[in-house]
């Protein structure tokens, strides 16, 4: 990637194994279940996340919106985080495809939601009210700057909607990411949960796609869903592929992106002006806010003159990645501070 792009860790290329493995893909038609390596990589992902079966799915949100749909009838209702992936970037999907009702808790600074608050939202059997069907959770928490949340909540919640007859569903985009910060295994972090979606195309680089992991009668349920949806891929091991390169050798070095965040985040604190958010347990996400006087668009375009691309104002969310070198991190720290010296100055 020739620029230093800070948007999201979805913007990352494939890395050069994963091109080759694309090239030299072994294929066939994988909704008649054909393609080899498409059924390598959901059988490698079931393992290493200790659950019978796996289904590959196109995206992030495809995954999380096929184990809603999959998980819950017309009128049940899904307990989720408020800033969650779920609740807030996926276009309302339970609702529009599936005529499911979500009810939103705060998500604390730790990434959780409280268990008494989780309790006291499950409904009771009564003709007026929608029941509870799914409590969803988020690993890493994104919408609070990338959180990972433990073993031992997650252990708690599971306990929890076991006692009240409900699924459990982890939207593990950034599992791989939490897992390294927390230094456990995945398989430990998803140990309560009825399904997991994880990423192959976030961190770990793959260019596209995701799975949904599960017991083996949960995962024909959910390629049905899958195909309702549209998402039945023929010769997807070209996908798969990278996403074997993604689950097999990429997972290790996320900590290097958890360094160079913690890079940026030092460098930008240091800067006159920028206000880096204190973040419970850091991952890969820094947000900082720009001082109100100074005008968003001349900041991203400044920056963007340089090869930095960010998005959003005057706060701002900034994912390192594979492609987020420590030089590259020093580059932003001066580019940043070049432009913010300016501005201290003409406020004087
Ligand atoms: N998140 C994207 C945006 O959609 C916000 C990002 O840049 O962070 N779960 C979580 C926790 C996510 O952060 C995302 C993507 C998804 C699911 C959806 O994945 P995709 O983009 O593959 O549909």
């Amino acid at each position: 990637m020739d620029t230093i792009d800070l948007r999201s860790d979805t913007v990352t290329h494939p890395t050069p194994a994963m091109r080759e493995a694309m090239a030299n893909a072994v294929v066939g038609d994988d909704v008649y279940g054909d393609d080899p390596t498409v059924n390598e990589l959901e059988a490698y992902a079931a393992d290493l996340l200790g659950k019978e079966a796996a289904l590959f799915v196109t995206s992030g949100t495809q995954g999380n919106v096929v184990a809603m749909l999959t998980h819950c009838q017309r009128g049940d209702e899904i307990i989720l985080g408020r800033v969650a992936h779920t609740f807030r970037h996926e276009a309302g999907a339970p609702a529009v495809l599936g005529g499911i009702h979500t009810n939103p808790l705060t998500v604390q600074p730790d990434g959780t939601l409280v268990l008494d608050e989780i309790e006291a939202t499950i409904r009771i059997d009564d003709v007026h009210q929608p029941r509870t069907g799914l409590i969803c959770l988020e690993n890493t928490q994104g919408g609070i700057g990338g959180v990972p949340i433990t073993v031992e909540y997650t252990a708690q919640v599971g306990e929890l909607a076991r006692r009240h007859g409900l699924k459990l569903h982890i939207d593990g985009a950034r599992l791989f990411n939490a897992a390294a910060a927390l230094k456990v295994q995945p398989r430990d972090l998803v140990a309560p949960a009825d399904s997991i979606q994880i990423c192959l195309s976030k961190g770990l680089c793959a260019p596209v796609g995701s799975l949904v992991v599960g017991s083996q009668e949960f995962i024909k349920r959910a390629r049905r869903t899958r195909k309702i949806l549209g998402g039945g891929m023929r010769q997807a091991g070209v996908l798969a592929a990278p996403g074997l390169v993604a689950l097999r050798d990429m997972r290790e070095r996320l900590v290097e992106d958890h360094q160079t965040a913690q890079q940026l985040a030092d460098g930008l604190a240091a800067i006159e002006g920028i206000m880096v958010k204190p973040i419970y347990h850091r991952t890969n996400m820094v947000y900082f806010s720009i001082p109100p006087h100074v005008d968003n668009a001349e900041f991203v375009n400044a920056m963007k003159s340089r090869k930095i691309i960010l998005r959003g104002g005057p706060n701002f969310r900034a994912v390192t990645h594979y492609w987020i070198t420590p030089e590259r991190v020093q580059t932003v720290i001066e580019a940043v501070s070049e432009f913010m010296a300016e501005k201290v100055h003409y406020q004087v």
